[in-house]
């Protein structure tokens, strides 16, 4: 009995463990079916992990060849590949861009350079954008506008297409210029943008430019409308018939201060990639144009402007005081503004 009593015990015992197994079993096939989903899923990652990076690198690729080879490396800072989000640049994605800014004061050519400069079929100056007072108002926000620029974003009727080798604007040094001009000679500097100075060298003729632009601006001699700029002869004439006064008490001050100005903005850019051009030479003689052209790397093509020059001839015959004027300047630094006159 005892052996019976065993043996069932035994049994049972026996018995037992086939109860228990299928528990044990079961963990161990859900242990295993864990670790299994464990690897899928690791494989999974490394493999999607794997083909991003093999996307990235195909992007790479794409953009290999954009890196010119054959250039000086002193050209490599200003040579640019933009990749403008409003559009394509298409088969002329991988031809350089070069970033410019025509830095100028009021009345000195800079509207009829500039659509000299706009004739070019490669090159898009895009006028003077910081006229508008919220892009000026502090340091981020010139630079903020002037990336969106220099990405080829900021859409104006002078963008060009896809085919832009220089993108530039017009900027005068009283746009926030000199205000923030440490901000802006380090953005100049870290994004390779080079500066155009366009002045006038005689400042007396460009006075009467802007006390006669002024005049008309209330006057409105052209039936009713002010224009800056005009595109006939007859126009032109119209404007000149104005002989302003130029206030004599004040004019050595005023001259003195627009040649200080233009000699501080020269003073902080100077460590900028420059040029500095003349509104007159370039009136004597437009072969100037190629050599803006060869500062851009673009090209040398005939450049034409249909604006039309609103004061020509003797600076005499165009000023109301005249003799005041003569004898003011008589014997100063400024006397040359009297009588250098050029034909056009
Ligand atoms: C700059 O000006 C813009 C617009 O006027 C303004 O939103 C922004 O807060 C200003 N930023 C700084 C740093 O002053
Ligand atoms: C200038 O533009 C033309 C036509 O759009 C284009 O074929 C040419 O490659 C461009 N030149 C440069 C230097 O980008
Ligand atoms: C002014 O208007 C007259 C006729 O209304 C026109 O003949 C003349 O060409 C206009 N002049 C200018 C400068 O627009
Ligand atoms: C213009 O300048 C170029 C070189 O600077 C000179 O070769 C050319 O003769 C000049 N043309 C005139 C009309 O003065
Ligand atoms: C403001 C001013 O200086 N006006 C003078 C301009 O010149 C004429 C003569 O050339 C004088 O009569 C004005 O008084």
């Amino acid at each position: 009995m005892a052996d019976d009593f065993c043996l069932f015990t035994k049994d049972t015992f026996i018995i037992k463990p086939p109860k228990k197994s299928p528990l044990l079993l079961r963990m161990v096939v859900l242990l295993f079916a864990m670790i299994c989903g464990i690897y899928i899923c690791s494989i999974c990652l490394k493999q999607i992990g794997s083909r991003s990076i093999g996307l990235l690198a195909t992007v790479h690729v794409v953009e290999r060849p954009c890196e010119t080879t054959n250039v000086d490396p002193s050209e490599k800072p200003y040579m640019h590949f933009p990749k403008p989000k409003t559009f394509s640049r298409a088969e002329c994605a991988c031809n350089p861009v070069r970033f410019f800014a025509i830095l100028s004061t009021q009345r000195s050519g800079s509207g009829w350079f500039e659509t000299l400069l706009n004739s070019h079929m490669n090159i898009s100056s895009n006028g003077e954008i910081f006229s508008v007072k919220v892009r000026k108002s502090n340091a981020s926000t010139i630079l903020e506008t002037l990336d969106k620029l220099y990405d080829l974003d900021f859409l104006t009727s002078a963008s060009k297409n896809e085919c832009t080798a220089a993108v530039g604007l017009k900027w005068m040094l009283n746009q926030g210029l000199f205000q923030h001009h440490e901000e802006i000679v380090e953005y100049f500097k870290r994004r390779g943008v080079s500066a155009i100075f366009l002045f006038r060298r005689n400042l007396l003729r460009r006075m009467v430019s802007i006390l006669a632009n002024s005049y008309d601006q209330n006057a409105k001699l052209l039936n009713g409308t002010h224009k800056s700029h005009v595109h006939s002869p007859k126009e032109a004439e119209i404007l000149a018939s104005y002989k302003p006064t130029i206030k004599t008490t004040t004019l050595i001050a005023n001259l003195k201060q627009i040649l200080d100005m233009a000699g501080n903005a020269l003073e902080y850019f100077k460590s900028t990639r420059h040029i500095i051009v003349f509104y007159e030479d370039i009136i004597k003689n437009q072969t100037i144009l190629n050599d803006v052209q060869d500062f851009l790397k673009v090209p040398r093509m005939d450049l034409h402007s249909r604006q039309v020059k609103i004061h020509k001839g003797p600076l005499s015959s165009q000023v109301e005081n005249w003799s005041d004027v003569e004898k003011t300047l008589k014997g100063t630094p400024y006397e040359s503004f009297l009588h250098a006159d050029y034909k056009i």
